[in-house]
């Protein structure tokens, strides 16, 4: 086992992984950039080490600051959390090069995985639906007006190593698709330096669920069943949830199955997210992997009680799963709110600055995440999101119910947060009958 883990991230994330490795009796070293200097997280490490400015280009994202900190720090294993470096399988290999541990999964895994068309493909051979789409990469424009007159339109331009929303066109006709495939390749090359495009009919209103897979090293998979993430504003996740409602037994047992498959056919170990979208008539298409623990992953944590960020460790310690799938079971409904420091009420602008007043919520079946703190001021150079806000209890309209109720307990002066929206959704008809889709969001919230 590990003595010592570097975090290479930074907030809630990193406190996280730092609580992770205390239960665990593993040392840790945080890393921190100028921004995020004397953060009060970073008391909770045994060392903290700052590794550049406040530019996460220069800090959090430098693969050669980290290794010096790993060196310093002498620590044998790396746990890269969310965003930053998580999904780089550079990264991966750097680690390996100096016999650092990587939590994650093979390097390999990554490259695959991180190629939605060779995702796409892998999934195929797993016998895991997809959308219907191109049988490849789209090389002309011609080939693109095939394929649409194929399938018939409205169909997606996806950049294959896209991700995040990036890269990708709605067409509903001819001439929307030729201008439609030029600009997404130029956005997939400009933001990946890979213009290569492919094409999915395109799903109306879909609903995004993800199933949480762990996998050890000794071939081992588990899933943890799935969340629902179909709340979302610009392909940021607002509200995720599980159990997915109104999702019959059958197709979620049928998702869930797929989503091991998958997991399998890639030769996938540790923690890993499959993403699917599923549309009115509850058919479910695979769109891609994350390789890498999610921001939502406590959802999950509260539903089953496995902790996923020691199962991580332990998992890249080369230990095999300590359970097997008929002994996990999901239990109550669990919510999470991403509490940002954004205005809602203007166009969700970043609200930086300093927290003059934080009375957090509690109580039985409540959970936060969070770094901040009262006097805690928030950077404007990265990320918004400040606190996860958690509830877990018996059924859903319960969850719910406490969600509401933890909502207007949680205090937050200084900054304006997403909290009021999130009163909003808790108490709209739409989302209390599960009625809910990934467009719901900027539906109901548009501007006028
Ligand atoms: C789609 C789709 C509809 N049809 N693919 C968005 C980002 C990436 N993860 C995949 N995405 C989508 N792919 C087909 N064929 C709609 C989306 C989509 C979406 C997916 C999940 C969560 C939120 C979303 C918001 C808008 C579009």
């Amino acid at each position: 086992m590990f003595q010592r883990i570097l975090v290479a991230n930074r907030g809630e994330i990193a406190l996280r992984v730092i609580r992770a490795c205390r239960d665990l009796g593993i040392e840790v070293v945080a890393v921190f950039s100028e921004a995020d200097r004397g953060a009060p997280y970073l008391e909770l490490a045994d060392q903290a080490i700052c590794i550049g400015p406040a530019n996460s280009a220069e800090s959090y994202l430098k693969i050669p600051r980290i290794m010096s900190a790993a060196e310093v720090g002498n620590v044998q294993a790396i746990h890269p959390g969310f965003g930053f470096l998580s999904e780089n399988a550079h990264f991966a290999e750097v680690c390996r090069a100096c016999k650092i541990e990587f939590i994650g999964p093979s390097e390999d895994a990554m490259r695959r995985l991180g190629n939605k068309n060779e995702a796409r493909k892998l999934a195929v051979k797993a016998g895991v639906p997809v959308v219907p789409g191109s049988e490849g990469l789209i090389t002309s424009e011609s080939q693109a007006l095939g394929v649409a007159h194929d399938m018939g339109y409205p169909v997606l331009v996806k950049a294959a190593a896209g991700g995040g929303g990036r890269g990708m066109r709605v067409a509903r006709d001819d001439a929307s698709l030729k201008t439609g495939l030029v600009a997404a390749q130029q956005e997939a090359e400009a933001a990946f330096k890979d213009g290569s495009v492919y094409i999915e009919k395109y799903i109306e209103r879909p609903r995004h669920i993800e199933i949480q897979l762990l996998g050890d090293k000794h071939g081992n998979f588990v899933h943890l069943f799935e969340r629902d993430c179909s709340l979302q504003r610009r392909h940021q996740k607002l509200v995720e949830e599980s159990a997915a409602t109104n999702l019959p037994a059958e197709v979620r047992q049928r998702i869930c199955d797929a989503a091991v498959r998958l997991a399998k056919e890639a030769g996938y170990y540790n923690a890993g997210t499959c993403e699917f979208l599923l549309d009115k008539d509850n058919n479910f298409y695979f769109i891609e992997v994350n390789a890498r623990i999610q921001v939502e992953h406590p959802v999950t944590e509260l539903v089953t009680g496995v902790d996923l960020i020691r199962q991580q460790i332990l998992i890249a310690a080369g230990e095999k799963l300590p359970f097997k799938q008929k002994d996990l079971h999901h239990r109550g409904h669990a919510i999470e709110c991403r509490i940002n420091a954004e205005d809602p009420a203007n166009n969700f602008r970043a609200t930086p600055g300093l927290i003059t007043r934080w009375q957090a919520p509690g109580g039985l079946g409540v959970r936060l995440d969070t770094h901040a703190c009262q006097g805690y001021r928030v950077p404007p150079n990265y990320d918004s999101m400040v606190a996860k806000l958690l509830v877990h209890q018996p059924t859903r309209l319960e969850a719910i119910a406490c969600m509401k109720r933890a909502l207007r307990e949680f205090v937050i002066e200084g900054i304006k947060t997403t909290i009021p929206i999130h009163l909003d959704i808790m108490s709209h008809p739409a989302f209390i009958s599960g009625n809910v889709d990934t467009t719901f969001i900027e539906r109901t919230w548009s501007r006028p």
